[in-house]
C-alpha cells in the first residue's frame, strides 16, 4: 500500500507583473532568477543544459553522490526524516533513499505545486514502504511543517534536508544565512543539511558551463523577454538583446545579463522603459565557493561542516553540514 500525503500551504506566487515592472524601473535592471522558470519551455531548457558537456554540475554533483551514497547515508543513519528543498532531482535523491537505512519518511517541498504532485506520485509507487509527504511551500520563506500530520518523534533519529543542484549558488550571502537560519528553525535546532555547492575553478571552465557552444544558455536567458511579451503584452524584440555572462572574478561568481544592443524603448502592459546602448538587464549571479568559504557562511548560521565530498577534478562539492554540538 502507498504511504502518499499531499500538504498544500499555499504559497505565495511571484505577481508576474509587478516584479517586471519594478525590475525595469531600478537604475540597474534586474530580474530575479526564478523567472527562468515560469513556463515549461524554460524548465525544459534547463534541463538540456543539465545535459551539455560543458554543464558539469549536473552529472558531477550525481557522480559525487553515488559514489558517496553509502558513506553519506552511514553518517545520517537510520530512520531519517529526509526533506528534499525542490523536487524532482530524482538522479540525486533515488540513490540516497536507496542507500539509507530504514529512512521514516521523504518530504519534498516545492512551490510548483503540479509538478510536485506529479514527482510525489512517482517516488511513492517506486518506494511504496515509504512514507512520502509531499509540501506545497516556499522553502525561502518561514516555514513549519504541521506535526500533526509528521511520523511519531520516536520514529525519529535524524531529520536531514537535501538542497541539491547548486541552487543556493543563486542566492547573495545575506540570502544564504537567511535560508540556513530558517531551515534551522524548520529542524528545531537539531538535525543536518546536505547541500550541493559549486566549486572555485579555472574560468574558462566556467565560461564554457554558461556561454555553451549550443546557445542554450541564451535561449534561457533570452525566453524571459518571450514570457513577458506573451503575458504581460510586451513588445521586447529579441533580436536587439544579446546574452553576455561573464565570470566576475572579484565576486567570484559567474553573471547573467541581456544586454541591449542599442538604444531603444520596450513597452511592457503600457508601461515604456527606455534601454541605452549597451545598458543591461541582471538575470542571475551563480555564486561559485571555496570549502572554506562556504564553511564560514554556514557558521554564521550555526551549522558546522562535518564533512565534504568532492570529485576527482575538484569541480563540485557536497556538504554535510549540521546544527548543535
Ligand atoms: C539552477 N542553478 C544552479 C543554475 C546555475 O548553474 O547557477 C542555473 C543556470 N543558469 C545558467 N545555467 C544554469
Amino acid at each position: 500500500m502507498q504511504k502518499l500525503t499531499f500538504l498544500d500551504l499555499k504559497p505565495t506566487l511571484i505577481n508576474f507583473h509587478d516584479r517586471v515592472s519594478h525590475g525595469l524601473s531600478l537604475a540597474q535592471k534586474e530580474f530575479p532568477p526564478q523567472f527562468f522558470y515560469h513556463d515549461k519551455k524554460g524548465s525544459d531548457i534547463f534541463n538540456q543544459i543539465c545535459q551539455l558537456d560543458e554543464y558539469y554540475i549536473t552529472r558531477t554533483e550525481i557522480d559525487i553522490l553515488q559514489k558517496n551514497s553509502k558513506e553519506i547515508a552511514a553518517i545520517i543513519g537510520e530512520k531519517c526524516l529526509l526533506i528534499e528543498y525542490g523536487s524532482g532531482s530524482l538522479e540525486k535523491v533515488y540513490p540516497l533513499i536507496d542507500a539509507l537505512n530504514s529512512p521514516t519518511a521523504y518530504i519534498p517541498i516545492d512551490i510548483a505545486k503540479e509538478h510536485l504532485f506529479v514527482y510525489a506520485e512517482f517516488t511513492s509507487s517506486k518506494y511504496p514502504e515509504l512514507d512520502v509527504i509531499a509540501v506545497a511551500a516556499d522553502y525561502t520563506q518561514e516555514l513549519q511543517l504541521p506535526n500533526e500530520k509528521l511520523p511519531d518523534n520516536k520514529n525519529v533519529k535524524n531529520k536531514v534536508i537535501l538542497f541539491a543542484g547548486s541552487t543556493i549558488g543563486n542566492l547573495d550571502c545575506l540570502q544564504v544565512i537567511a535560508l540556513l537560519k530558517k531551515s534551522a528553525d524548520l529542524l528545531n535546532g537539531q538535525g543536518a543539511m546536505l547541500i550541493g555547492v559549486d566549486l572555485k575553478k579555472d574560468p574558462t571552465i566556467l565560461h564554457a558551463a554558461y556561454n555553451d557552444s549550443q546557445g542554450l544558455t541564451a535561449k534561457f536567458n533570452l525566453n524571459i523577454l518571450d514570457n513577458i511579451n506573451r503575458e504581460l503584452n510586451g513588445d521586447f524584440n529579441l533580436d536587439n538583446f544579446y546574452h553576455y555572462a561573464p565570470y566576475n572574478p572579484t565576486l567570484g561568481r559567474i553573471e547573467l545579463h541581456l544586454i541591449s544592443k542599442k538604444s531603444q524603448t520596450v513597452t511592457v502592459s503600457g508601461k515604456k522603459f527606455t534601454f541605452k546602448e549597451v545598458e543591461r538587464i541582471h538575470t542571475e549571479n551563480s555564486q561559485k565557493y571555496r570549502t572554506e568559504d562556504f564553511r564560514e557562511l554556514a557558521q554564521q548560521a550555526g551549522f558546522k561542516l562535518r564533512k565534504t565530498w568532492t570529485d576527482d577534478n575538484h569541480l563540485f562539492s557536497i556538504h554535510y553540514l549540521e546544527l548543535g554540538n
